[in-house]
């Protein structure tokens, strides 16, 4: 490993302070610091030697997050956020879905390899309230950090913001070896980034605060605490960042400048750590870091900030001593030939505002935008066609794997050298990415502001197992999902306000 330390968020710093209905920046909590919560590991229902069993309830709660009222709150298993499920490489899982909350929603594994549109939980896989799913599916991927959110279209941004995320872990023999930070809890250590609005009697108000742009608050908000303090008793700490927010990214530091080592990104460890002392997340992304505070004693307080606006304070313990050492090579990311003859698949991220839309059309449900063949390999070209500074769009895709290639023509940035399954793709940008399914089905792509996605950034692919070319799958549409969240609020289709509804009508589009 070169010892150089990266000191800059590779990005275009400035371009990020610009947002077209006003950049909220993050202000310093005004609540007294409480220690992280840290999601407890979700238990298995019953497990053999092959199988899990899980049930994952998606529910409404309140929680004490400031001084004064409790906030009324969604939660996968709990009031806010959700456990964090261990999914280990090679065990087939089973999962019991239950909806108890008041409207429809879905169960998607952002980073999962499973086949769609079922399993992997997106617009196609409804559970109406009251009612529960059953999915199955073999874990086979490399050692992650993913997650679970909900994904019901056009609402997913505003199940999201009460609080449907959780964390989830995928585990394989390899990472396991690894001379790396491994007890949960202790020195293994999630950190879900998320912002939030408090309105009266602290409350969150998803429409009110509402931008197509994207929906962001001033307050951070880390594993469902506000600023939160973690008691840090060993030397090296691993952090398992997720940008969980709708729109946020995060500019991350240390005080001190303290330098951090990045080990994983989306979808696998890095290929070698890569040292540095800045990192930008952008939404849906996850990085994992280690942190060395040995240098620090009792007492000290070490404080990560985004921006100058701290996010949680580590607080130093008597340290106990470790023998990590973070080994110079981590991970060989696959590298599979480009499938010949396949030519190069372009899509473009176009607009902002209510005109949000991929290669030039908004999302429909029932249409299938692109086929692919199981196992093929395909070089795809994202391109943000926004000239404005700022409007950067995190690309994301379901179901697949994929390497970044180049951006602009240039090497990718050294922090994604591993697998990925989201990436920010900049204004005028050009990122070029390798694309592999090793699943069948129907799955989504879109920008990961939630706000976009919701108002049409994205698209479906049908990916074909040579095995069964002519299986078919039922698609949902727009209007059933409507009809549903109407009828569940109690208002008629005219009176229906759902985020990416707006930007459907406000084009003159019916979804
Ligand atoms: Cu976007």
């Amino acid at each position: 490993m070169d010892n150089q330390v990266i000191d800059h968020y590779f990005f275009d710093e400035p371009a990020y302070d610009y947002h077209d209905r006003g950049y909220v920046p993050l202000k310093v909590a005004d609540a007294p610091e409480k220690p992280l919560n840290i999601p407890a590991i979700l238990k298995p229902d019953k497990e053999t030697a092959t199988d899990m069993y899980y049930t994952v309830t998606a529910q409404t709660g309140e929680v004490q997050l400031l001084p004064g009222a409790k906030t009324k709150t969604w939660g996968y298993n709990g009031p806010l956020l959700g456990q964090t499920v261990i999914f280990k490489k090679g065990k087939h899982i089973h999962l019991h879905l239950v909806n108890h909350l008041p409207e429809v929603t879905t169960f998607h594994w952002h980073g999962l390899a499973i086949p769609g549109p079922i399993p992997d939980g997106g617009c196609h896989a409804p559970v109406y309230p009251g009612q529960s799913r059953d999915v199955d599916f073999t874990i086979n991927q490399p050692a992650a950090t993913v997650w679970l959110h909900a994904h019901p279209c056009p609402s997913t941004a505003e199940q999201v913001w009460h609080g449907l995320a959780g964390l989830a872990i995928v585990k394989d023999e390899h990472e396991a070896e690894l001379p790396l930070p491994h007890d949960y809890g202790v020195d293994d250590i999630p950190l879900i980034l998320q912002d939030r609005r408090f309105h009266e009697n602290n409350q969150w108000d998803y429409r009110a605060d509402y931008d197509p742009d994207g929906v962001a608050g001033p307050t951070a908000m880390i594993n469902g605490t506000i600023n939160p303090y973690f008691d840090v008793t060993t030397q090296k700490v691993r952090l398992r960042i997720l940008d969980g927010a709708n729109r946020r990214e995060w500019r991350l530091h240390f005080s001190d400048d303290l330098p951090f080592t990045q080990i994983a990104g989306d979808l696998s460890l890095l290929p070698h750590p890569v040292e540095m002392n800045k990192l930008m997340i952008t939404c849906a992304e996850r990085d994992e870091i280690i942190v060395d505070f040995s240098d620090y004693h009792e007492g000290d307080v070490v404080t990560l900030y985004s921006d100058d606006v701290p996010l949680v304070h580590f607080r130093i313990h008597d340290l106990k001593r470790d023998n990590i050492s973070i080994p110079d090579t981590l991970f060989q990311t696959p590298d599979p030939a480009v499938t010949p003859g396949l030519p190069i698949h372009y899509v473009t991220l176009d607009g902002m505002d209510e005109s949000v839309a991929m290669n030039g059309k908004k999302f429909k449900m029932d249409r299938i935008d692109y086929q692919m063949k199981m196992g093929d390999v395909q070089i795809w070209d994202i391109e943000n066609t926004n000239d404005k500074p700022g409007m950067i769009h995190p690309y994301h895709m379901h179901g697949c794997t994929f390497t970044v290639l180049s951006r602009n023509g240039h090497q990718p940035y050294p922090n994604e050298l591993g697998l990925k399954d989201t990436v920010v793709v900049n204004p005028k940008e050009h990122v070029r990415i390798k694309v592999w399914f090793n699943v069948p089905g129907v799955f989504m792509y879109h920008c990961h502001i939630i706000e976009h996605e919701d108002g049409g950034m994205m698209a479906q692919i049908k990916v074909v197992d040579p095995a069964d070319p002519n299986k078919q799958y039922h698609l949902m549409d727009h209007m059933t999902l409507m009809k549903a969240f109407a009828k569940e609020r109690g208002v008629s289709l005219d009176d229906l306000w759902l985020g990416g509804m707006d930007s459907y009508k406000k084009m003159g589009m019916t979804m």
